[in-house]
């Protein structure tokens, strides 16, 4: 597929950066002769810029350690993510508790370079390292009654300072369709630019799906919950008005208090042009068809 086309790495695997940017050049080559295909629809290989790694880093959204842009990369040094283990439950064949470290012996790591948006109107390109969704579903045999994978963050107030303040419901709990789950894009994210996840990205693992807006990649994830419901999620609990369960990246959708139709990329520098947001954020020929005679306005 045409998102297959990344290096695959092992987890021991630490992709020199120089080798990263060096790779980069290669496939700028490869689009100028014709491959440009392996990108995004409506943009060449060569824009998928990848935003610096300390701007990925230090702006931040993770109101589990405050609302500030910065307040992660101060505050999240003082989570404990070892040992880690994912408890998966709910219509499975194998429920339990699963160790991080058993799960990354079982996965194949590949790099992906998403776009990331934002509902707020920001956006970045990030180098993600992890494993497809699909296959820790597969490891914990989902039964034919699921029809949803509910998702829910590490609750743990004496290491996550936002989480003494009500400013959400605690724990963060996010969901997808269980064929949205199932979808190649879908990425159960471990690193960034070759290196573990950092804390204030949601490590030791965090869902990325990047054609909807960026609340619905939950950070730091302990509980995943095959259900026959729609689960509820953090944002649409507090600002039903605002988010709704799906949030797909649309441009013609407005958010009631914000235009969608444009982007911020942030590490652009503080005069850096908006561009415009693209339908499913650039992924519509990969995932329309989920959406397929629905009214995107209704199920926003
Ligand atoms: N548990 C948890 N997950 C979360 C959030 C959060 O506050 N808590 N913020 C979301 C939002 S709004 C965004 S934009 C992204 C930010 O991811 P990043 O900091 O890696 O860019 O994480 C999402 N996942
Ligand atoms: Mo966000």
């Amino acid at each position: 597929m045409a998102y297959r086309w990344k290096n695959t790495l092992t987890h021991e695997d630490v992709t020199p950066k120089s080798a990263f940017l060096n790779r980069r050049q290669i496939m700028a080559g490869m689009a100028g002769l014709g491959l440009a295909s392996i990108a995004p629809k409506g943009q060449a290989a060569t824009d998928l810029e990848p935003t610096p790694l300390d701007v990925i880093t230090q702006y931040n959204n993770f109101y589990e350690f405050g609302t500030r842009k910065d307040d992660p990369a101060k505050y999240a040094h003082q989570l404990t993510t070892k040992p880690w283990a994912v408890t998966i439950d709910g219509l499975v064949d194998h429920p339990g508790d699963y160790a991080f470290d058993d799960i990354m012996s079982q996965m194949t790591i590949e790099e992906r370079i998403y776009r990331f948006r934002c509902v707020e109107a920001w956006s970045m390109v990030v180098p993600w390292n992890g494993f497809e969704l699909k296959d820790l579903l597969d490891l914990a045999g989902v039964q034919s009654s699921a029809k949803y994978v509910a998702f829910e963050t590490l609750y743990r107030p004496e290491e996550m300072p936002g989480q003494r303040a009500p400013f959400l419901e605690w724990p963060y709990v996010e969901g997808l369709r269980l064929d949205e789950a199932n979808h190649p894009l879908t990425l159960m994210a471990t690193g960034i630019y070759g290196d573990p996840m950092p804390k204030q990205n949601g490590a030791p693992l965090r869902l990325v799906v990047p054609w909807k807006y960026g609340f619905k990649s939950i950070k730091s994830i302990v509980r995943i919950t095959l259900t026959d419901k729609e689960p509820p999620t953090s944002w649409n609990k507090s600002v039903p008005s605002e988010y709704g369960f799906y949030s797909n990246v649309n441009p013609q959708v407005d958010h009631p208090r914000w235009s969608q139709a444009s982007e911020r990329p942030i590490g652009g520098g503080f005069f850096a042009k908006r561009i415009p947001t693209l339908m499913f954020n650039g992924y519509e020929e990969e995932v329309a068809g989920l959406y397929e005679g629905m009214d995107l306005r209704k199920f926003y």
